[in-house]
């Protein structure tokens, strides 16, 4: 069975930078358990259940991923599956004070769930929900950014058809 890891995130939608930490992620631990945490502060533009469907078709190459949500704190979640470990992406160092904060608040409601840094590729070093969203409310280009099931569902939702 190998072990568990968690990747949890807002996923508001879900981008290739995303994907890739999952993709990569999958090819290490024996299941990822993919959690869209419900309780941001942030005002999202799709609802839970449409941000898990737009993981689900994304991942449904991958039999060792599954797509759930929580509400609470992660480590509790986390817990509550058995998980290993937590995997977060980095993109550049302005992620890193925000990731250090919260791995060490983690640890120390946790320290037996450890939590493991992929390092985003060149390509997507860039990439967040929130540009691609800046950029699909214009109707500019985001083929190369989300799959194309998510490319649709921002034309559906900022109407850019
Ligand atoms: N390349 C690589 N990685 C990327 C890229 C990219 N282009 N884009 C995003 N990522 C990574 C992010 O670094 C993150 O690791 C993950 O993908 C998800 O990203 P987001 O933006 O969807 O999710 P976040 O960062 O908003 O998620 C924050 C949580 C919801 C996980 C956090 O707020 C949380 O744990 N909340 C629950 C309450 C709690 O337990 N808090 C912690 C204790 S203080």
């Amino acid at each position: 069975m190998g072990k568990i890891a968690v990747v949890p995130g807002t996923f508001d939608p879900i981008t290739n930078g995303h994907l890739d930490i999952i993709n990569r992620g999958a090819s290490v631990f024996g299941e990822v358990f993919v959690v869209v945490l419900n309780n941001s502060s942030k005002n999202p533009l799709f609802s839970v259940d449409e941000r898990m469907q737009l993981i689900i078709d994304a991942t449904s190459h991958l039999p060792n991923v599954k797509v759930q949500t929580f509400s609470g704190l992660l480590i509790d979640y986390a817990e509550s599956v058995n998980a290993s470990a937590i995997i977060r992406g980095l993109r550049a160092v302005s992620d890193f004070e925000y990731e250090m904060q919260i791995t060490s608040m983690n640890r120390v409601l946790n320290d037996k769930i450890e939590t493991f840094f992929i390092m985003t590729k060149n390509q997507y070093s860039f990439l967040s929900s929130s540009i691609v969203k800046e950029v699909a409310r214009y109707g500019g280009k985001i083929d190369e950014l989300v799959p194309s099931h998510v490319e649709e569902a921002l034309k559906v939702k900022y109407n850019t058809y």
